[in-house]
């Protein structure tokens, strides 16, 4: 283990968190498992018998709204793998899909605002890469591939969507063999998108450090954005058993990676911190654009490797990624953060990030 960054810097309470260690929380009235994750107490709810729902989706996001749609509710375009289908029900995979039977697949979160598929090019790139990555060819060149993906927000009429784009292995026999699938598949889904509560991204979100590490890069790299993300979901079903918002991840030797599916910034006497990508993250985009803002309005910012004790002595810390956007954490295993309320770095980065999301972007019309 790495001098200085192993589980000395930890700040204790891991062990006590982690659900996998818990005993006796396996059961709960599916009446109490809707009471959601703000309480501890109420969210010991069993794994088995069904993870408490996220709170309702009909609070709106943050971001400023054109056509706009909640998830569930939402006019949905579907890709399947060659013929756009326009429901849910119609959209079925098949069985010896290896995407299903073994996560043997890569993907893409994209968002479209304000008419405009946000970074479309970044996205299709690291989809490139992580296909190369795990020696899966996709099926269509990048440029025509782009031209689905367009075609298939389109149909929506939305002006800002979610879209998931997944290249997978596509049928084969059982067994993980891939060359018995002889046709990678392609979909796209393309609808609106639950987001945290709008409450959060005001208030803060409650954090917890997850026992379960961030795969080792030797392992199955995180720069690979595969369909294999129970690494991540193990991290998040801790915070959930935890009854906080959101897990923080380490990496093998305890350095600070990322959040279960965001990447994390951390403000330290002004300078904005955020891990380096061979600490064992994926390579955010919207990582890459707050760089890039920073960059652009001179504001300090580095990548640095920081350890658990970083993150309690931070003035400011938040999450990002394309889902979840920007949003604030403000309390760790217990400990507050900062002022304990979404500090002013984040509420000008939060500006300066959708100033770009309104003009940056390949129209979709
Ligand atoms: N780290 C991880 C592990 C991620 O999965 C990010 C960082 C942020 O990357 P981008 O490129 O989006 O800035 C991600 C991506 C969801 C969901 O449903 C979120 C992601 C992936 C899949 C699903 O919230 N985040």
């Amino acid at each position: 283990m790495t001098p200085g960054v192993g589980f000395t810097y930890h700040c204790g309470v891991i062990q006590s968190n982690c659900p996998v260690l818990q005993k006796g929380t396996t059961s709960m009235p599916m009446s109490d498992m809707t009471q959601g994750t703000t309480t501890r107490s109420g969210a010991a709810a069993s794994i088995s018998a069904g993870i408490p729902e996220p709170e309702s989706t009909e609070k709106a996001p943050v971001t400023v709204v054109q056509k706009k749609a909640k998830s569930g509710t939402s006019p949905v375009s579907i890709f399947l793998n060659g013929e756009y289908v326009d429901s849910r029900e119609k959209a079925m995979v098949p069985l010896f899909e290896h995407g299903l039977l073994y996560g043997d697949g890569v993907f893409e979160g994209i968002r479209a605002y304000n008419g405009r598929i946000f970074r479309m090019h970044d996205h299709m790139d690291r989809l490139y890469h992580s296909a190369r990555a795990i020696m899966l060819e996709i099926p269509y060149p990048k440029e025509e591939l782009g031209q689905i993906l367009l075609e298939t927000v389109r149909r929506t009429g939305l002006d800002e969507a979610y879209i998931r784009l997944i290249v997978s292995r596509g049928p084969g026999d059982l067994g993980i063999d891939p060359r018995k699938c002889p046709k990678p598949a392609v979909y796209i889904i393309a609808s609106g998108i639950a987001l945290y509560p709008k409450e959060k991204y005001t208030k803060g979100l409650r954090c917890t450090i997850a026992s379960t590490r961030r795969n080792r890069p030797d392992c199955l790299n995180p720069q690979i954005k595969t369909l294999n993300y129970l690494n991540n979901i193990m991290a998040k079903i801790e915070a959930i058993q935890s009854g906080v918002d959101e897990a923080i991840m380490l990496n093998e030797a305890g350095c600070v990676a990322e959040g279960a599916a965001d990447n994390i910034w951390v403000v330290q006497g002004g300078v904005l911190c955020t891990p380096p990508t061979h600490v064992g993250i994926l390579e955010g985009i919207t990582r890459q654009v707050l760089m890039e803002i920073c960059e652009a309005n001179k504001i300090a910012w580095r990548e640095k490797n920081m350890v658990v004790h970083d993150l309690i002595k931070a003035d400011e810390i938040f999450l990002c990624g394309t889902g979840a956007e920007l949003i604030p954490v403000v309390e760790i295993d217990g400990r507050v953060i900062g002022t304990g309320r979404p500090g002013p770095v984040f509420a000008r980065m939060l500006d300066l990030f959708r100033e770009r999301t309104r003009t940056d972007g390949v129209p979709i019309r």
